[in-house]
């Protein structure tokens, strides 16, 4: 049995806002463009477009890719936020390693979704419902998120499925010509207004009268990919899985039994994840030029801390040295306990002496 998930991230950016800042809960928030204080005031100086938006904010009829100008008009009383990008990359760093550890395979498709592919982790579709559940708790417990889940015998019908039921959805496809038959063309992923319209001249506005079409009339009309739309809507969908993942950086991390400040405990934490590594680091053969330090807060905010070196580094003093030089500047600059540590290297190149300098 081939079983893939699709998992997509609840209204993402404004999420993991309400999450950073927990009296902006329940209220309608709006991420976008970058916004100072005063346009709040002067509506002329709103410039730029939704990123995404709450669903609270959804329900004035606000959403992806408007003018901020016009979600003002529609929600004059929402909260608007500016993009804070490095944040939302790190939250989905983090997603993506619970994800990971999930899977058989996964394959990354944006900042805030990714299929996985767990064919030999579960035995039939209950057992699948059961595990999916369990997903979803492992990501609200570690990182305070909801996300919706397709899962399907194929990755199309995965992906429309996690759209079906959102937010906190999760949609079990067995019979995949059956689930797919009434439901709108434009669902399939690659229909775009203009197929979308071609389609709709033809008679075929429901993906089940996509199905029965005859396939050549379909290619006259709309060319090769007509084929492909055919097969998606009888259900067929071979494509795999593709890890594509690059190393691009190596980190270990490590949550306290009991939060704490105590800067002893703290150093011991730093030294023995920077070991841990130090061991991959040189069991991979490379070398780092950035050092970072992140901590998670005992109100599950987060904060980093980063240091690119002159030159590429391979020892363990320097990166131990580094990464507590990092650390007790975010301890410092808080009064917070701390539940989390991690530590990483990045900006990582192969051992080769003719381009690096070691010290
Ligand atoms: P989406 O998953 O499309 O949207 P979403 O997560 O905000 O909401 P949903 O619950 O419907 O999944 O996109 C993920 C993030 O990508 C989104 O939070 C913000 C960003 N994004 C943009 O910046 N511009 C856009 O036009 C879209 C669609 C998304
Ligand atoms: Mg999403």
């Amino acid at each position: 049995m081939r079983v893939i998930l699709h998992v997509d991230m609840d209204s993402f950016f404004s999420s993991v806002e309400e999450r950073e800042k927990p009296e902006l809960k329940g209220l309608p928030v709006i991420v976008g463009g970058k916004i100072t204080p005063e346009w709040e005031k002067e509506d002329s100086k709103i410039r730029g477009v939704v990123s995404t938006c709450s669903y609270e904010a959804r329900k004035y009829g606000v959403h992806s890719a408007m003018a901020l100008s016009k979600a003002y008009k529609l929600c004059p009383d929402a909260k608007f936020l500016p993009v804070n990008m490095p944040l939302y990359k790190h939250v989905s760093c983090e997603i993506m390693n619970v994800l990971r550890k999930y899977a058989d395979k996964m394959e990354q498709v944006s900042i805030d979704e990714a299929f996985l592919d767990v064919s030999t982790k579960v035995e039939d579709w209950n057992d699948t419902r059961e595990y999916a559940k369990r997903l979803k708790k492992a990501i609200q417990v570690e990182e305070r998120l909801t996300c919706s889940i397709g899962i399907a015998p194929n990755k199309t019908i995965a992906k429309i499925a996690s759209d079906f039921v959102k937010p906190n959805g999760l949609t079990v496809v067995e019979e995949a010509k059956a689930f797919l038959a009434p439901l709108d063309v434009k669902n399939i992923p690659g229909v775009g207004p203009k197929t979308d319209k071609i389609l709709r001249m033809m008679g075929i506005e429901q993906i089940g009268q996509l199905a029965s079409c005859d396939v050549q009339k379909l290619v006259a009309a709309i060319g090769q990919s007509g084929k492909r739309l055919h097969l998606v809507a009888n259900g067929i969908d071979k494509s795999e899985v593709e890890e594509k993942w690059v190393r691009k950086s190596l980190s270990r991390e490590r949550t306290f039994a009991d939060d704490t400040r105590d800067a002893s405990v703290l150093t011991k934490c730093v030294d023995a994840l920077a070991e841990e590594v130090y061991n991959a680091m040189t069991d991979a053969g490379f070398v780092f030029k950035t050092v970072s330090i992140k901590v998670k807060f005992e109100d599950f905010a987060i904060a980093t801390r980063a240091k690119t070196l002159k030159t590429y580094h391979c020892d363990l003093s320097t990166l131990k040295r580094t990464a507590n030089d990092l650390m007790a500047e975010l301890n410092n600059a808080k009064s917070k306990k701390i539940r989390l540590i991690g530590v990483r290297i990045s900006n990582l190149g192969a051992v080769d002496e003719k381009q690096m300098r070691f010290i």
